[in-house]
């Protein structure tokens, strides 16, 4: 026999209803109908009451995991290579966090990834090897570590490594919340790789030198920049923290932007890279976007909630919406992070809040 629950409201599964109201609620079922007062305070919570969990990811305990998925089938076998950073407060949901998909892919060196486009919106950051290219409408970026990269929305985009090593690089997408809005659409190129149209380091050279071109008008919602190389941010990072700019509970923190708006690179997914200076003590501050932070150099730990988390290079870690977090520094150390935090600021949702 299938369970109440599969076939009627969740309320009429609790064993203290009044008689008059289980009769009641029985009948609004049927007519697909529902008392709110039953549910209120569970579907407008007083504050955030996230169902994903801290978790941190070793990136020595995963990345063997990935190169043995690399043995077992290739990149245009699995059409992409990647492990899904799953949360197990939401598993078999393919998300990091409410809102968001992470996951580590590898490309392997002599293979491709095909071309494809989809409605959902991608950032790549880049962990381990060199020598592997990321293709998007027509321009090659080459990938390096800690390097920035954009898929917008909508645009064809492949991967290829003519490379002598793997290359190893965590993707986020907007997943969810295109599936929240059921706007999800998907299409592969007519071909394994889209062809090699504009010249390398094309829109580097018209968008990333604090200039644009004079006439230029935007056509999409993201920033034309598609690479963010490492060595800029690492510098900036480094001067500014020699320029004390130190924030009690960030250290020096900047957020990637769209050279066209200052706005953030994509509409929905934010990223930030920050600096912790050697034994930094970081105070506590919270916000509503859960985020999912990659370190790039450095070790140290980070109190998230009641937990405190070590993490060293190439580890990546997840912080909740609204939960407390605090990070040290043994050394001086780098972090990026991405979250939902332009989707939630367009909509007049986001929250911060310094202990
Ligand atoms: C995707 O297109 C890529 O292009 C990676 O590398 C991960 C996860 C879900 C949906 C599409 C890629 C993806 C993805």
């Amino acid at each position: 026999m299938e369970s109440p629950t599969a076939t009627t409201a969740p309320v009429l599964a609790r064993k203290d209803l009044p008689p008059d109201r289980r009769d009641l609620y029985t009948r609004l079922d049927a007519r697909h109908t529902a008392p709110l007062w039953e549910v209120l305070g569970k579907i407008i919570p007083p504050e955030p009451t996230p169902d994903i969990v801290p978790v941190l990811w070793h990136y020595d305990d995963v990345r063997p995991l990935l190169m043995e998925a690399g043995r077992l089938l290739t990149a245009r076998e699995a059409e992409r290579r990647v492990l899904i950073l799953e949360n197990p407060g939401l598993r078999g949901q393919s998300r990091v966090t409410q809102s968001l998909y992470a996951g580590l892919q590898l490309i392997l060196p002599g293979e491709i990834a095909p071309a494809h486009r989809h409605a959902a919106a991608a950032l790549r950051f880049i962990i381990e090897g060199t020598g592997a290219y990321t293709a998007v409408e027509g321009e090659r970026t080459v990938m390096h570590p800690g390097d920035f990269i954009l898929t917008p929305s909508w645009t064809y985009h492949d991967h290829g490594n003519p490379g002598e090593v793997p290359v190893i690089w965590l993707d986020g997408l907007d997943v969810p919340i295109v599936n929240l809005f059921d706007a999800s659409f998907r299409e592969s190129y007519p071909g394994d790789s889209q062809p090699h149209t504009v010249p390398d380091g094309d829109s580097h050279a018209r968008y990333a030198a604090n200039m644009l071109p004079v006439d230029w008008e935007p056509a999409r919602l993201s920033s034309p920049i598609f690479n963010y190389p490492y060595p800029r941010s690492r510098e900036t990072l480094d001067t500014l923290y020699r320029n004390d700019a130190i924030h009690p509970c960030h250290g020096v923190k900047m957020r990637f932007i769209n050279p066209a708006t200052g706005g953030a690179t994509m509409p929905t997914i934010g990223a930030f890279m920050q600096l912790l200076p050697k034994g930094f003590q970081g105070t506590a501050y919270r916000a509503t976007d859960s985020t999912v932070f990659a370190v790039v150099e450095g070790r140290g730990r980070t109190r998230i909630g009641d937990t405190t988390y070590d993490w060293s290079p190439r580890d990546i870690f997840v912080a909740p919406s609204w939960a407390w977090v605090a990070h040290e520094a043994a050394g001086e150390a780098v972090l990026f992070s991405f979250s939902d935090r332009p989707a939630q600021k367009a909509l007049g949702l986001w929250r911060e809040q310094t202990a």
